[in-house]
């Protein structure tokens, strides 16, 4: 059913910039510069494809992506025809519903599928540039654990970005290299990249989990996924480097981010983890924030016209999940 389809093995010079996590999470460190045991020289490529309402995009985009080992799309209830025209574009792909909303929650729901070695996160509105995603690939393979995209590395850049998202990315960057000892460049940009191997230590709210009963998303479930996933990644010490990467301009349609309230969410998003990294069981807390206002989902509502359905499709996993997939990552 899944055709093993090969990651073009295309070498890149890069200009690199690796870094360290701070180190006092629970999974310890290791040597730097080598690949683990077990990591392959030239991994298998997922491509973790959230999608609501993208029909259009994708149209433009899926033509575009190298070869890979496997395209997962995790579609959040479209209302377009944005599933059909994936699966009409690309036969194999795999298609995900997600179980609750949120680009999160998708996010989630995606990595829970993934067969290959190597994940790659890869919005479908033409923000992010196939052709980098070997560059990506070759960062994992030189060492690092994690490969963050960075448009404020030199060779990277946005044609997307407004002055407001800037100046809100710079203070929510340096408020994050201050709690966690990183020197990340581009703390809210979610093209980025991780062996499989890392999705346990990442710890994200369950995709088998129920939707809360007061209508709120689970901490994790929204747009605060990416600064969540990058502190877990600094406080487990994993090595990170960033890869310069240029945001094109989505093609069609709006972003489904609030600048302003997805930036509030993002600042408490790093406070919550600085305080679950010094715990040291580091598990997800029943008592962990939620944002009232993202109760009955308006959002979301906005852009699906009502409330995004949380079902489960025979894509999701079922309860009492991962250890089948779950590689240690230490
Ligand atoms: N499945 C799913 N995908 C989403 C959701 N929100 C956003 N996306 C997708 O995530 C990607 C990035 O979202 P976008 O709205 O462009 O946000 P921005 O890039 O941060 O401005 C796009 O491919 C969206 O279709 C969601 O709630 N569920
Ligand atoms: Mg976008």
């Amino acid at each position: 059913m899944r055709v093993t389809r090969r990651a073009s093995g295309h070498e890149h010079h890069n200009h690199n910039h690796t870094q360290r996590g701070t180190g006092d999470g629970a999974h310890a460190g290791h040597p730097g510069g080598a690949r683990r045991s077990g990591r392959p020289a030239r991994p298998r490529v997922s491509l973790v494809v959230p999608t609501l309402n993208e029909a259009r995009n994708l149209r433009e985009v899926m033509p575009r992506l190298p070869q890979v080992h496997e395209v997962i799309l995790v579609d959040g209830g479209s209302v377009d025809d944005t599933v059909a025209v994936a699966r009409e574009l690309m036969p194999d792909i795999t298609v995900v519903t997600q179980t609750r909303r949120g680009k999160g929650n998708a996010l989630a729901c995606g990595f829970a599928e993934v067969t290959g070695d190597v994940v790659v996160m890869f919005d479908a509105d033409g923000s992010a540039d196939p052709e980098e995603i070997p560059r990506f690939v070759a960062a994992l393979v030189a060492g690092a654990d994690f490969a963050k995209g960075s448009r404020f590395r030199e060779g990277g850049g946005s044609v997307d970005i407004t002055p407001i998202r800037r100046l809100g990315n710079g203070f929510l960057n340096r408020r994050a290299n201050a709690l966690f000892g990183t020197a990340f460049t581009d703390l809210c940009y979610g093209y980025n990249a991780f062996w499989a191997d890392v999705v346990p230590v990442l710890a994200l709210p369950e995709p088998a989990l129920a939707p809360r009963p007061d209508g709120a998303m689970h901490w994790g479930d929204g747009f605060e996924i990416e600064t969540m996933i990058n502190c877990r990644i600094a406080a487990a010490d994993l090595r990170i480097t960033e890869v310069p990467s240029v945001e094109l301009e989505r093609i069609w349609g709006v972003s489904n981010l609030n600048a302003v309230k997805d930036g509030l969410r993002v600042l408490r998003t790093m406070y919550a983890e600085r305080r679950r990294a010094a715990t040291p069981t580091g598990t997800h807390r029943a008592e962990d924030p939620v944002d009232p206002v993202d109760r009955n989902g308006d959002r979301d509502g906005d852009r699906s016209g009502g409330q995004v359905p949380a079902q489960r499709s025979a894509g999701s996993v079922p309860e009492g999940r991962p250890s089948s997939r779950a590689r240690a990552a230490s």
